[in-house]
């Protein structure tokens, strides 16, 4: 049997949670289709979910369809809950991007399609809601042409388009139309098949043809376009043909080392961990000691795999198979189990550019708001909640209103507490303006002003916007001290891991990024010649006094996120939106007047969005259409805004020192 692991993608409600109900039936997995507006779904299980009939979480069912395992992942379409996709876009072998025939090609679709070929991820194209009024065909193809993706190929032909009577019947051989755009489309790419067409037509099959629609699909170079309707079940049949036909299963050696990665995590009734687990090659079995995240090692207790709807408990999961892991306490999303390597590093969209702090209504249940949040940081690490020391405030990162409603939502409901939110700020970001060098030398003995006995220098260069930080060594190995850290690899990992720890938080308090950290000096005291000599904690502590001053002399810009806007009014509401938009300090870069509308597009600070769309239907009589999407950071323009720090401030010497010298 083999394994096809399929993500459903698109903007929020084109259809991916019906669509899911609709492949499980026609699979024969359910009797019932539930319906999302009754919460009644197979993948929308959240008490949330249902009430609001929105997806928040992927969710993992399957189906067999011949001698193919489809484990399905329903994704949110939300841009709130864009770090769901981000965790599932690793494991997938393939997608379908559902359109929506009716609202057409949405930004979120843009955003998903871009990220689906860079990581050369097959895709299918959907389009879903045939049977709505206003559903599109020609006009649809081609802005998908335009706006997602140029090599498509629509499979099939529509009837009774925006009726609930509306069909979709797939081409097959006799349809010459269709034959010759896939030799033009594949040969592109094939060019003996080009050669092979203009010899003579006859010869090339039908069969060559779809075997290399196939292959050009697996290599992500062309996507097939099929239509239907979720609801009314059109065109649900062909399209699991095509996904078995056209997506390539998964690979692996079932036999070989064990490699999986994790990128989802559960808590069971019990309030066990549970790791989602996709594997790459080799077994799992019950009772394996796995070795996962930095050494840790631990022995799973239980798997379940998934089969024919839902999970069920198993002795082994197999390359290819995602399977539910319990037993490996501590483990994270991200973490690489085996030889593959983890991905808790990786993100393909923005991250959040949004934060609030978490105020409770009952200031007693301090100790349990945090318990909870961190519970609800390891489903979703990039939450990332943090407590400033002085104030003693929880903060949590956002992408938006709608995630700070499910965050306030859940703690209420499964955590029983109740609280409420500061005004959603935004998240900026520092960048080095120039370069700047700092050193502290090795004291002859440790001292409560030289505390660490270490020579550290470090320089600070700027780099490209979006590099990130990349650190070197450029010191002697003799200086580096051997009888702490055993090899020059592992000196260097520390000295990155506290280099990245102290850019988190800069000179306005913002993480740094976009530079490149070197080491210039480096020495230490040996253990024999004056004890205890020099330990790893000298360098971890002394590594944030350094860098700081390095970077207090390079000097910093704070940077806020802009979003693009694309936004279509009516013609007469052109003035109130250009005021509304002003007030915003959106910045319009392009309109253009189309019959009786106007589109305008340009650049809006990421904290204004939520205001935009507020305020939108006002100036707009409601038929104001707004899609904005995280562009950059930009310097910010007049009062710089700082952000609380969480840690001793390693920028006053003397506050630092205070603090962090009782932990050597
Ligand atoms: N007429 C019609 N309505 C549909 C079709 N597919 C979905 N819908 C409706 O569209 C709405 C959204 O459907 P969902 O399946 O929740 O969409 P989704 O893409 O899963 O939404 P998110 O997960 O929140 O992003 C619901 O009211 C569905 O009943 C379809 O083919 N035709
Ligand atoms: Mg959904």
């Amino acid at each position: 049997m083999r394994t096809l692991n399929l993500g459903i993608l698109a903007h929020v409600d084109a259809g991916k949670t019906t669509l899911t109900e609709r492949l499980l039936y026609a699979a024969g997995v359910i009797d019932e289709i539930g319906r999302v507006d009754d919460g009644s779904t197979q993948t929308d299980t959240l008490t949330l979910e249902r009430q609001r009939g929105i997806t928040i979480k992927s969710a993992v069912v399957s189906f067999v369809v011949g001698d193919v395992t489809v484990n399905l992942i329903d994704t949110p379409g939300h841009p709130d809950f864009i770090a769901e996709v981000e965790r599932v876009l690793g494991v997938l072998d393939g997608a379908v991007l559902v359109i929506s025939a009716v609202e057409g090609v949405q930004a979120q679709a843009r955003v998903l399609m871009r990220t689906l070929q860079r990581l050369r991820i097959p895709t299918l194209i959907f389009i879903n809601k045939i049977d709505r009024g206003g559903a599109q065909r020609e006009r649809l193809l081609q802005s998908i042409s335009e706006k997602l993706a140029r090599a498509i190929v629509p499979m099939g032909s529509t009837s009774g388009l925006g009726t609930r009577g509306a069909l979709y019947t797939p081409y097959g051989t006799a349809d010459a139309d269709f034959t010759s755009r896939l030799v033009d489309l594949l040969s592109d790419h094939d060019h003996a098949l080009l050669a092979a067409y203009i010899d003579d037509e006859a010869t090339v099959s039908y069969r060559r043809l779809r075997g290399e629609l196939a292959a050009q699909t697996g290599r992500a170079l062309v996507h097939p376009v099929f239509f239907g309707s979720a609801i009314t079940g059109a065109g649900v049949d062909e399209l699991i043909s095509g996904i078995t036909e056209l997506l390539p299963a998964a690979e692996g050696d079932v036999d070989g080392p064990v490699s999986g990665t994790v990128f989802k995590i559960e808590r069971g009734p019990a309030g066990e961990r549970i790791a989602y687990v996709r594997m790459f090659s080799g077994t799992v079995r019950v009772r394996d000691r796995l070795q996962f995240g930095r050494d840790e090692e631990r022995k799973v207790t239980a798997i379940s795999v998934f089969e024919r709807g839902s999970a069920v408990q198993r002795a082994s999961v197999a390359a290819g198979q995602i399977g539910k892991l319990w037993g490996l306490g501590e483990i994270r999303i991200g973490d690489a189990i085996g030889e593959s390597e983890a991905t808790s590093g990786r993100h393909y969209f923005a991250p959040p550019t949004l934060e609030t702090v978490v105020v409770l209504r009952h200031p007693a249940e301090k100790g349990s708001l945090h318990g909870a949040l961190t519970q609800l940081a390891e489903q979703d690490p990039l939450i990332d909640v943090r407590q400033d020391d002085s104030r003693q405030e929880i903060f949590v990162s956002l992408y938006g209103e709608v995630q700070k409603e499910v965050v306030g939502a859940t703690l209420a409901n499964d955590y029983d507490i109740d609280v409420e939110f500061r005004e959603t700020t935004m998240i900026c970001i520092e960048r080095p303006i120039g370069v700047g060098a700092a050193v502290e030398l090795l004291p002859k003995a440790r001292s409560p002003t030289t505390p660490f006995l270490a020579t550290i220098g470090l320089r600070i260069k700027p780099a490209a916007p979006d590099s990130g930080v990349r650190f070197g060594l450029d010191v002697k190995v003799g200086s580096i001290p051997t009888h702490v850290y055993k090899t020059v690899e592992a000196f260097h990992e520390a000295m990155e891991r506290t280099v990245l720890e102290t850019l988190r938080q800069g000179i306005y308090g913002w993480e740094v990024t976009d530079c490149t950290v070197t080491m210039t000096d480096c020495d230490y005291q040996a253990p024999p010649r004056r004890w205890p000599g020099t330990t790893a904690s000298d360098f971890r502590l002394l590594t944030p006094l350094v860098l700081m001053g390095a970077l207090k002399r390079a000097g910093t810009v704070v940077c806020e996120p802009i979003h693009r806007f694309h936004l279509d009014i009516p013609a007469d509401t052109f003035g109130a939106t250009a005021s509304a938009l002003a007030r915003l300090r959106a910045a319009v870069q392009t309109q253009e007047m189309r019959g009786s509308s106007y589109t305008l597009v340009g650049e809006i600070p990421a904290a204004r969005v939520h205001e935009l769309q507020q305020q939108l239907p006002a100036a707009t009589r409601g038929e104001g259409l707004v899609e904005c999407e995280f562009d950059s950071y930009r310097e910010v323009p007049d009062k710089i805004p700082t952000r609380l720090r969480t840690d001793y401030n390693p920028l006053n010497r003397k506050e630092y020192l205070l603090h962090v010298v009782r932990r050597i």
